[in-house]
């Protein structure tokens, strides 16, 4: 049953079929077809997409925008292999190339310890000498430092890499890194899970059917996921539509994932800067029908640094309930491929002033999503 003020709303925009039959679909809670997602990618006006988006993100998360307090801990952007997208990467002994060892990653988490910081985030390059049992030890080290933080660490690819190399099952290695400390894992290197667009923008690391088995490795141990998507780029609307897809479809059987992270395309210093960048209003509309195709994922991330801040604010009236990052984000994935945000940081303050300006209420939480404290 629609309630009639969202249907007299939806009758207001006067939207011409099939658009209006898909929004009565979203508002009357049910899951759009393929079809009908590339079709609002296709057709749908943008206030429209931001009103549907805003009826998902209401259902699930009421008026609240989260955020959480974490650090981030960059190890290494040695990487064996080099996506075109990428602006990060060297090879050893390249020029603007570093390694942090064992000693240095401990000091650095334990520079926070008594801060107010609740979860770690530990992603980097596939450096070719590094094997699961080192990246055992670092979560050690850092669950060592820090006994009660959340670490939420390493990549599918970065993953993928090291169980290979040291010749270990999925099931087996997430024992391994559980047993060490590690509590859940970031979502990067999906990319866009389309094989021929793989091949042609990232095509030596793990494929999307490895991607995905990784993750579901994962929820199978407990260990639970974020999942993004690089958009903007060579994709078209239907391979968007397809990573979606294939998300919803693993999520529906494992339930193993938290949030989803669009990932905007940023241009600088890397081998495909001639394509450019999208526009602000593709950035909404893609928060807006991933919102509204991934009915299953009970959260919607905009990674600000990435972003930008303002563009993480708008996005709050476009189906986002997360803005990730507080404390001193000095992520360089982002900062080297032209980022706006050269120096990341947000105080809380910040961030929730930010948050009470879109007219939603500031939450902190923790990295399971429960409620820390009201701001
Ligand atoms: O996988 C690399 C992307 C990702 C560029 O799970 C680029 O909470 C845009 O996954 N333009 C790593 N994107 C970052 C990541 C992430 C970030 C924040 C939160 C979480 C989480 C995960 O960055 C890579 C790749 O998709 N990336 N280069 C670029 N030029
Ligand atoms: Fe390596 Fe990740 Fe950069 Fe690809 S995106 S080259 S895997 S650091």
């Amino acid at each position: 049953m629609i309630n009639p003020d969202v249907q007299q709303t939806i009758n207001l925009f006067n939207i011409p079929e099939p658009i209006a039959a898909i929004a009565q679909k979203v508002v009357a809670g049910e899951r759009i077809s393929t079809e009908e997602g590339l079709a609002l990618y296709e057709k749908a006006d943008l206030s429209l997409l931001g009103t549907l988006a805003s009826v998902v993100r209401e259902r699930l998360n009421g008026n609240d925008a989260y955020f959480n307090k974490n650090f981030h801990i960059e190890p290494t952007n040695i990487c064996i292999y080099r996506c075109k997208f990428c602006s990060y990467s060297r090879k050893v002994n390249e020029d603007g190339s570093w390694e942090s060892c064992l000693d240095e990653i401990a000091a650095t988490a334990q520079s926070y310890k008594g801060k107010d910081v609740t979860e770690v985030h530990i992603v980097g390059g596939v450096h070719p000498q590094r094997d699961l049992y080192y990246y055992a030890d670092m979560v050690r080290r850092v669950r060592t430092e820090l006994p009660d933080i959340h670490i939420k660490a390493f990549s599918a690819v970065e993953i993928e890499y090291m169980f290979k190399k040291t010749g270990v099952t999925a099931n087996k290695g997430f024992e391994i890194l559980k047993e060490a400390g590690l509590n859940s894992i970031p979502g990067g290197g999906a990319e866009i899970f389309d094989e021929t667009l793989r091949a042609e923008i990232c095509p030596d690391k793990v494929g999307s059917e490895g991607w995905l088995a990784i993750h579901e490795a994962a929820h199978q141990s407990g260990i639970l996921s974020n999942a993004t998507m690089l958009y903007g780029h060579i994709e078209t609307y239907a391979h968007r539509i397809d990573h979606m897809n294939r998300l919803r479809k693993l999520q529906d059987k494992t339930k193993g994932f938290n949030c989803f992270i669009p990932l905007k395309y940023r241009k600088a210093n890397n081998p495909m800067s001639d394509i450019g960048e999208v526009s602000v209003i593709e950035d909404l509309r893609n928060y807006a029908v991933s919102r509204i195709f991934l009915d299953n994922f009970p959260h919607l991330k905009a990674y600000w640094p990435m972003s930008g801040k303002e563009i993480a604010q708008l996005a709050l009236s476009f189906g986002v309930d997360d803005l990730d990052g507080t404390i001193d984000d000095t992520t360089k994935i982002y900062t080297m491929a032209g980022a706006e945000e050269q120096k990341p940081s947000l105080t809380t303050a910040e961030l929730s002033n930010l948050i009470r300006q879109a007219k939603r209420t500031p939450v902190e939480r923790d990295s399971w999503y429960r409620k820390v404290r009201l701001y």
